[in-house]
Order: structure tokens, then C-alpha cells, then sequence
């Protein structure tokens, strides 16, 4: 059977004029764990539109095609495309999930929520002749379940091909969060087994991972014991994880001595009204420069995330989160403006006040504002946006950052880590272009390696080997020569 898995990408991240290294970063990794499922003698073609150039001369048999909200249209063009030809066309993911009608118009067979059971129920009515058109999640584990096919992704052209999900889900329900509309109908956070998480681990080539998880210590025990099996591995990793699990307990600590070099932390707002209006309440109370300070002593570098736009947000928003995030350090801010995806909390809330201004889903990337603010025009809230952007980037503030550490090595850390994300966007489109984004992967290893006295300094076996596990994975083949 003729198997094609499609990762369509929005306009952005295809652009002749420039390449933005987020859209070079991660490999279609759902679609890999759906491969894993086939048949060994299956012929699967995976083809991420962010990084190449989709074929669409072929006729598989079955084509899967993953649909987030902002490369919804795309998705919807290619499904309509292989349907013409005569494949069956199967179309999931998040976006799917949140609006069944609308994808049914374009596809033979829809998959609401994750597809762990879904899939291979699919399969075994397809392969027996009568494949049904809409498959429900309802049964939630990951247990007992076939590796991702990470053969089948192109590693060299991602700077990050090492990214793994050990849990799916969270154990908060944020009204903004695409996690309860997705997992809708059953369970909402679940882990693999540990064991399963850390054979997993030990089969990645290489030395740096990055956990995709909602939230890597959702579940205390699970992550203890992870952490426990990561340590002595030479392992440099990043993951996501709220203010209460750094705060919490020795969990950090144990994942700092793992490896832990750099965490994405979902703070979205200075405001505790706005937390309370998101139903964020995990946040509430916590002391947000205490968290920031812990991981810091640690060695560990901060992904701050904040949203713009909420109820009780002004116009003075922007100025006041950019000069704290700066003011505690903070390595790497992300910023956006509150988005209401269709099936959240959030969205339901505002539609029922009539406050949605834009059913246009390319324009619900977080960049542009879709609703009616409260506290200030769409026009200033987009331009605050940008702002927040600019001033968090500027030289003034990334110096004045670093120089809020305690050591050198920290301050250079900080600096090399900041520009290169945002101060070297031309060296990136450049490198991305010429498909050489792999080679930059060391740069990155040792910016998150390099940095004060509380790594650990035992050899491992990777130090040696850059790629180890290169020899038993197929995909060295597809490393640049
Ligand atoms: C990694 C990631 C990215 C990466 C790479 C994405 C990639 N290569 O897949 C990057 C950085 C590029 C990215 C970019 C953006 N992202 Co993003 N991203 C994620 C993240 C954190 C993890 C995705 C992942 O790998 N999950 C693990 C794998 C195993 O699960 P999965 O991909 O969902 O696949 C499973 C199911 O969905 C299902 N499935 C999926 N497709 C299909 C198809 C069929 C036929 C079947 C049967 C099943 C099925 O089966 C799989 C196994 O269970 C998610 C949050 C999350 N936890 O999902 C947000 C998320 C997907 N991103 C989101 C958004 C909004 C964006 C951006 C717009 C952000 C921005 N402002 O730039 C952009 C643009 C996205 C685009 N290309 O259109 C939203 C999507 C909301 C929506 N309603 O669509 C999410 C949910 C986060 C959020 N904010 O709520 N993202
Ligand atoms: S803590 Fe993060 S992942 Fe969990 S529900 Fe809230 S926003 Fe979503």
C-alpha cells in the first residue's frame, strides 16, 4: 500500500523572500508516530511542506494530511487535489478536531483528537474494504505503542530533528489552550511508560533533544523517574513547564542535573485578574522572579511566554512586561496576541459576546488580533505586539539582560543565545536555503552546554561521538555530506 503524509505549511513559511528558522526547527513528528502503525512493507512518503517542496504527481493509495488552524486552506487545497486523482484522503490534528464539518468537506475519512486508537482502527476497516468516514478518540494511552518511524524524517533538514513528546496533554485547563478542545471525549493528560520514554531517548543520534510535552512535569512521578533514568546519559534538553513545577519540590533540580539547559515558561501575564479570566489559576499567587531565579542558579535558560490582549489588559501592557522580562533576565521571550481557536473556552466566551471579527484562519497565527479587545483598538494591540518584539530584542535590553547575571559565562550565554535567535535572522534564511541548518546544530549544543558551574562535567559518550547511534539509525544517509 501507497502511503503519502503530508505536513502542509502556511504562505509564511515558504516564502521565495525569506525563511524564519522557527519553520526549520521540528520534524513532522505526529505524522512519524502515525507511520509507525503501517504495515513494514507499506511505502510511506513523508513530506513537510516547511522545509521542501511537496511532489504531487504521485497517486497513493491513502494520503494523511495534518491540519493546524493556520495551514488550514493549504491543507484543504491538497486534500481536494488528491481526491481528484482518486486516493482516500484522511485529514486530522488539532484544527480537525475543532472543526469536523468544515474539514469533512474535504476529506473521505476525519480523525478527531489524537490517533493513537483512531489510526489503526482505520486501518484495519480500510484494509478490510469498508473504511468509515469520521473516527472519534476515545481511548487514551500510550502504552503498547509502535515507535515513531523517525527513519522516515529528513534530519538534515531540521535544526532540531531530536524533538520527543513522552506525554500528550496537561493537567490544567486554560481557557486559551487548544488542550481541552483536543482532547475532548476522553482523557486530557496521559504518559508513556517510562521505560518506553527513556528507550526512546536512548535511540536518538546525537546529544541535544527537545521535549515537545505541554508540560514535561505534569506528573510528578512519571517525570521524577524519567529525570532519574536521563541522568549520566550526556544528554542537553529543552522542554516546556509552568511556574508552580519550578517552584515546586526538587523536580527542577533533578532535571537540571538530567540536563535541562533551557525551559519554556508560560507566564502569559503580570496580571493575577488575568489569570483568573483564563482560568490559568496554577499561576495565581506564584512568585514569578523566584521561579525565574531558581532556574537561573541552575544553569537553566528562560523561554518566557506572555499573551497580549486579554480583558484586563491596557495599552501600558507592553512597556510593563518587556521592562520586567528584561529587568529578571529573562534569555528568550515569546509573545503573543491572544488567540481564540475555535473549540476553546476562550472562544466560546467570545463568540457568545459577538466579539469575533475574523473567521479568516490565516490570520489566527497569534500576529493579528481576530476579536474585540476590551482595554484598547485592535490597532494598538497589534502594534503593541510588535513593539513588545522589538524593545525585548533591542541591544540595550538584550545587554542589559545579560549583564543581570552573576557570571561570564552566564552574561555570554545569555548574549550568543539571544542574537542568535533574533539578531541573525539574515545568517538563518541563508543557511536554511543553502539546506545547511543542520550544521549549525553544535553552534546550538554549545550555547545551551557552555554556561556556568553547575553543569555537569562528566565525560560521556557523546562527547566523543557526535552523532552516536548514527551506525544503528538509517537516516545517516541523509545527513549532509
Ligand atoms: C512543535 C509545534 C510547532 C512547531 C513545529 C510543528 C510540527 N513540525 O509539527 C512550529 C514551531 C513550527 C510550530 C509553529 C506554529 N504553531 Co505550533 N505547536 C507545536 C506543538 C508544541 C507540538 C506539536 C507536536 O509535535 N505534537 C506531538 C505530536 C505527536 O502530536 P501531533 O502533531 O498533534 O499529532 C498527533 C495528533 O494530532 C494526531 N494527528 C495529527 N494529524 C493527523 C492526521 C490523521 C489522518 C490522523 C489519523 C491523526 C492525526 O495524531 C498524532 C498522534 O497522536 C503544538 C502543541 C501540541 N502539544 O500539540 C503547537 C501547536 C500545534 N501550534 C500551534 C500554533 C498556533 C502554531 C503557530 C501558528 C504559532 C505561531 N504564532 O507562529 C505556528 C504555525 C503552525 C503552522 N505550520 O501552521 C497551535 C495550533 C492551534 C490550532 N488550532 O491549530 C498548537 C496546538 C499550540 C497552541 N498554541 O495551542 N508549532
Ligand atoms: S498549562 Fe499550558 S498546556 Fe496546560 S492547559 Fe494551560 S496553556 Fe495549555
Amino acid at each position: 500500500m501507497k502511503v503519502k503524509m503530508i505536513l502542509p505549511a502556511l504562505t509564511e513559511a515558504k516564502s521565495p523572500f525569506f525563511r524564519q528558522i522557527k519553520y526549520s526547527l521540528f520534524p513532522p513528528l505526529g505524522l512519524a508516530t502515525l507511520a509507525g502503525y503501517l504495515d513494514p512493507n507499506d511505502e510511506i512518503d513523508i513530506q513537510d511542506e516547511h522545509v521542501e517542496v511537496l511532489n504531487l504527481d504521485d497517486v497513493p493509495d491513502i494520503v494523511v494530511i495534518q491540519v493546524y488552524i493556520t495551514s488550514a486552506y493549504r491543507a484543504y487545497d491538497l486534500a481536494d487535489h488528491y481526491r481528484a486523482l482518486g486516493a482516500h484522503v484522511c485529514l486530522g490534528g488539532v484544527h480537525t478536531t475543532s472543526l469536523p464539518e468544515e474539514a469533512a468537506r474535504h476529506a473521505d475519512t476525519i480523525f478527531i483528537g489524537p490517533g493513537e486508537d483512531t489510526w489503526p482502527a482505520f486501518l484495519s476497516d480500510f484494509r478490510a474494504g469498508h473504511p468509515n468516514t469520521i473516527y472519534r478518540s476515545t481511548r487514551r494511552t500510550l502504552l503498547g505503542m509502535p515507535p515513531a518511524r523517525r527513519d522516515l524524517i529528513k534530519r538534515h533538514l531540521y535544526l532540531v530533528p531530536n524533538s520527543i513528546v513522552v506525554s500528550r496533554g496537561c493537567p490544567h485547563a486554560c481557557d486559551f489552550c487548544y488542550k481541552e478542545a483536543f482532547f475532548r471525549g476522553g482523557r486530557s493528560f496521559y504518559v508513556q511508560a517510562v521505560d518506553d520514554a527513556l528507550a526512546e531517548i536512548e535511540r536518538l543520534p546525537g546529544r541535544h533533544l527537545y521535549f515537545l510535552d505541554d508540560h514535561l512535569f505534569g506528573n510528578p512521578r512519571f517525570a521524577d523517574a524519567l529525570f532519574d533514568g536521563m541522568r549520566g546519559m550526556g544528554r542537553l534538553w529543552q522542554a516546556a513547564g509552568t511556574v508552580r513545577s519550578i517552584l515546586q519540590g526538587d523536580l527542577i533540580e533533578k532535571a537540571a542535573q538530567a540536563g535541562l539547559r533551557s525551559l519554556f515558561v508560560g507566564f502569559e501575564t503580570l496580571d493575577a485578574n488575568s489569570l483568573r479570566e483564563q482560568n490559568k489559576t496554577q499561576n495565581l499567587g506564584r512568585d514569578y522572579t523566584a521561579s525565574i531565579r531558581r532556574l537561573h542558579d541552575l544553569g537553566v535558560m528562560v523561554n518566557g511566554s506572555f499573551v497580549f490582549g486579554m480583558d484586563h489588559d491596557d495599552e501600558t501592557v507592553f512597556d510593563r512586561t518587556v521592562e520586567w522580562a528584561v529587568e529578571q533576565g529573562v534569555e528568550t521571550a515569546t509573545f503573543h496576541i491572544l488567540t481564540p481557536y475555535p473549540g476553546t473556552a476562550l472562544h466560546q466566551r467570545m463568540a457568545a459576546e459577538g466579539r469575533i471579527t475574523s473567521h479568516d484562519w490565516d490570520r489566527y497565527d497569534t500576529r493579528h488580533v481576530v476579536y474585540q479587545p476590551i482595554g484598547m483598538s485592535p490597532e494598538v494591540l497589534e502594534a503593541g505586539y510588535w513593539r513588545a518584539y522589538h524593545d525585548f530584542y533591542r541591544w540595550g535590553s538584550i545587554l542589559t539582560g545579560a549583564l543581570t547575571k552573576e557570571t561570564v559565562e552566564g552574561t555570554l550565554r545569555h548574549l550568543a543565545y539571544a542574537i542568535g535567535w533574533k539578531k541573525l535572522e539574515p545568517m538563518w534564511d541563508t543557511v536554511i536555503r543553502l539546506r545547511h541548518v543542520a550544521h549549525l546544530r553544535p553552534a546550538l549544543e554549545s550555547i545551551l552546554r557552555g554556561f556556568g558551574g553547575h553543569m555537569s562535567t562528566e565525560k560521556t559518550p557523546f562527547d566523543t561521538i557526535p552523532e552516536a547511534g548514527l551506525a544503528i539509525n538509517p537516516v545517516h544517509s541523509l545527513t549532509p555530506k
